[in-house]
């Protein structure tokens, strides 16, 4: 596949409601939409950084710069075969997982496009819909929460995730599960919490929940080994692990249970698989994590999360739960049994809405051979 040219776009696109973690508060997602041109057809990948350092060192200030300089220059007129091509080219650029991933999300999407495969086909899914759930931020108080998980469980969601952080955990947690005590629940700390200061949260292992995502420090393996010792509960570990070795080293620890997988915290879907097939091996469970994509890494997820490994509910709601208009013309919407349907198209299956995309645009920059 001769890449032609790169098109990038920097997206701002407004929340249908704040959402608040450990980080900070978001009114409106940034992301870049990234769109490649190769023998007459485009594809579209996203790169989900965001304004601002919060969830990951990268911004889209950052992915902007490492792709136009450096990811770009090396793709540019060059025929690259397919992922495997592409993280060998890029392998020497250290770190930058999420801008490496959307490059890499464009390239399944426009060989799936030459190749009339569906991204679910090229990955090996196996299922037609998956699982989902929602991801709750924080609310103003424990009953503001309880009001906002019964309007999604009326929606049909039929797992719920809060976030919490030292403050905001038990009290928060214990009104959902009083309120639902019948509901698959977990938490997502978003590293807040350390090995001194985690006992405050140690009631959180009566309220029988799923899973405890990423509770201690994002660059932390070993305490997360020590902190699983004393639960009974799942740790899940999501910031920690950036590459399948890590995956690898925390299994091993026994520094957590469970792995939530992201194509973009991990550098892309080969990578997100390459996780996936290890844990299978090893029969731990996987599900996939979401970065409130617009409909293009929606669909990605979808994909992913339709292989066999992803057994617990995937951070992938339907569109309305995000954005009350999307860059894609399909929207996707949840079923009555709290899925949603993987996207059977070639590529990714969607197609960007032009005239959405220029409203939500911040700066638009096309990139070609020297
Ligand atoms: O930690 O899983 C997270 C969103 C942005 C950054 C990090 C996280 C999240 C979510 C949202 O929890 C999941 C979704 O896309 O619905
Ligand atoms: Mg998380």
């Amino acid at each position: 596949m001769k890449l032609d040219s790169i098109t990038l776009h920097q997206l701002s696109m407004p929340l249908v409601s704040p959402f608040e973690t450990s980080f900070g508060r978001s009114v409106d997602r940034e992301c870049i939409l990234i769109s490649i041109q190769s023998e007459g057809l485009t594809g579209v990948g996203e790169c989900v950084a965001d304004r601002d350092p919060g969830y990951s060192y990268e911004t889209t200030g950052t992915a902007w710069h490492i792709l136009k300089d450096f990811i770009a220059p090396l793709l540019l007129g060059q025929n690259i075969k397919d992922a495997a091509d592409f993280q060998s080219r890029v392998a020497h650029i250290r770190g930058h997982h999420l801008a490496k991933a959307g490059v890499e999300m464009a390239i399944w999407d426009c060989l799936g496009k030459q190749q009339h495969r569906s991204l679910r086909e090229m990955l090996g899914g196996i299922h037609s819909r998956v699982q989902v759930g929602v991801s709750v931020g924080l609310q103003d108080s424990p009953a503001v929460l309880v009001e906002t998980v019964r309007k999604y469980l009326e929606a049909g969601y039929d797992r719920i995730k809060i976030k919490i952080k030292p403050g905001r955990d038990v009290g928060d947690a214990s009104a959902v599960r009083l309120a639902f005590p019948a509901i698959k629940l977990q938490v997502d700390a978003n590293s807040s919490y350390t090995l001194g200061t985690w006992e405050t949260m140690k009631p959180l292992d009566l309220l029988n929940l799923l899973l405890i995502e990423q509770p201690l420090n994002e660059d932390d393996i070993w305490d997360h080994r020590i902190l699983q010792k004393q639960l009974r509960t799942p740790i899940c570990l999501d910031e920690s692990i950036l590459t399948p070795r890590h995956a690898r080293y925390a299994l091993e620890m026994g520094a957590c249970k469970i792995i939530n997988i992201k194509a973009g915290r991990v550098g892309g879907l080969s990578q997100g698989i390459a996780i996936h097939d290890l844990c299978l091996q090893r029969n731990v469970p996987v599900w996939c994590g979401g970065m409130l994509e617009t409909g293009v890494g929606r669909a990605s997820n979808l994909a992913l999360a339709s292989l066999p490994g992803f057994i617990l509910p995937a951070d992938i709601s339907a569109s309305d739960r995000y954005y009350a208009e999307d860059i894609t013309r399909e929207r996707f919407t949840l079923n009555p049994d709290s899925t949603i349907d993987v996207p059977t198209g070639p590529g990714l299956g969607i197609s960007v809405d032009q005239n959405a995309l220029k409203k939500y645009t911040l700066a638009e920059l096309r990139l070609e051979p020297e």
